[in-house]
């Protein structure tokens, strides 16, 4: 019998996830569960024969230049891979493969939460209650902006995308988007769905506006200070993609100069830090990174990654490796 490969994980995983694969692999695991350290990451691609690392592990070309050729696979925990440099990783034969599906609903749903909560001024009103600021109804305090009605622009419509155009189809709201390509056209009758080409012409027209695309570099700063300057200053913007995707500092300057309605946030340019004036302000809702944050979804993560490392393993190719367009 062979041995059995190494797998290391960088961050504590669900309990029944770590039993698992601790019963399939050689496995390593972080009791600590606090991210590496770049060092740290370095001795783990030197040992492993199987990484799987999360969002918070920058798999960069300086880690990977210290990995040894016995490291054949990345199996991410986690579908957004921009964490991973995938150049370098398929320059050195190494596998890489995420977790898609699983989470689409999860982020789908936290989207959408964050949709209704802006312009509802749901943190502010229950704060208010909170601090003692309620002093009984009235017809004109804590009036909020009306969703229903309202024109949303989905930027990126693939699964998450399109997860959160249904849902906000049955509160509602018309479905735009922008994507790289067009969806089918049963997709985009299904859900009522305007195609914009032009993304400026797009964020022009939209209430709110809603980042469901990955990061890659042709999305950094997708939403440049230019193309915020295109948005109506009624409108909110959502994102629980990547904080990279917006320019966070324009995006800052515009919501404190009242520019923007409001925005909810769940991701960060530089998490786990937020820009200290983002906190200041009263028309945003921020959030810790929590788009997928279920029990449930954390558990589908892992078995996916078990699938894959499994898959590999045995010779054959995993189901979720990562495709070449997405550099
Ligand atoms: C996780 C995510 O928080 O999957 C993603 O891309 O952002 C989240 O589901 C994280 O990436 C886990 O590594």
């Amino acid at each position: 019998s062979s041995k059995k490969p190494l797998v290391i994980v960088t961050r504590k995983l669900p309990d029944s996830i770590e039993t698992r694969m601790m019963e399939l692999f050689d496995t390593r695991l972080n009791v600590e569960d606090r991210p590496l350290t770049q060092a740290e990451l370095a001795e783990a691609v030197k040992a492993a024969d199987v990484l799987v690392p999360t969002v918070t592990d920058r798999i960069d070309t300086g880690v990977l230049a210290q990995a040894n050729p016995n490291l054949r696979l990345i199996a991410s925990f986690g579908t957004g891979v921009d964490h991973i440099d995938l150049a370098a990783a398929r320059a050195r034969g190494i596998t890489v493969t995420n977790t898609p599906g699983v989470l689409t609903e999860d982020t789908a749903d936290m989207t959408m939460a964050l949709i209704l909560a802006v312009p509802r001024r749901l943190l502010e009103g229950a704060n208010a209650l909170r601090e003692n600021e309620w002093a009984g109804w009235s017809p004109t305090w804590m009036l909020g902006k009306r969703i229903w009605g309202k024109r949303l622009g989905i930027i990126g419509m693939g699964r998450i995308g399109q997860a959160v155009a249904r849902r906000a189809k049955a509160f509602g709201l018309s479905i735009h988007y922008h994507n790289r390509n067009r969806v089918a056209p049963q997709v985009e009758e299904e859900l009522e769905a305007t195609y914009w080409e032009s993304l400026d012409q797009m964020l022009a027209r939209m209430d709110i506006i809603s980042i469901n695309c990955p990061h890659t570099p042709a999305t950094y700063h997708l939403l440049s200070a230019r193309r915020l300057d295109l948005i109506n200053p009624g409108a909110y913007i959502v994102n629980t993609s990547r904080g990279e995707v917006i320019d966070e500092n324009a995006l800052t300057r515009k919501l404190r100069k009242k520019e923007l309605a409001g925005a909810g946030l769940d991701v960060f340019e530089h998490e786990p830090a937020v820009n200290p004036k983002l906190l200041e302000l009263q028309n945003v809702v921020l959030l810790p990174h929590m788009g997928s944050a279920t029990l449930e979804g954390r558990i589908d993560m892992g078995e996916k990654v078990l699938i894959n490392i499994k898959t590999f393993v045995d010779g054959h190719a995993p189901p979720d490796r990562v495709i070449a367009n997405l550099l």
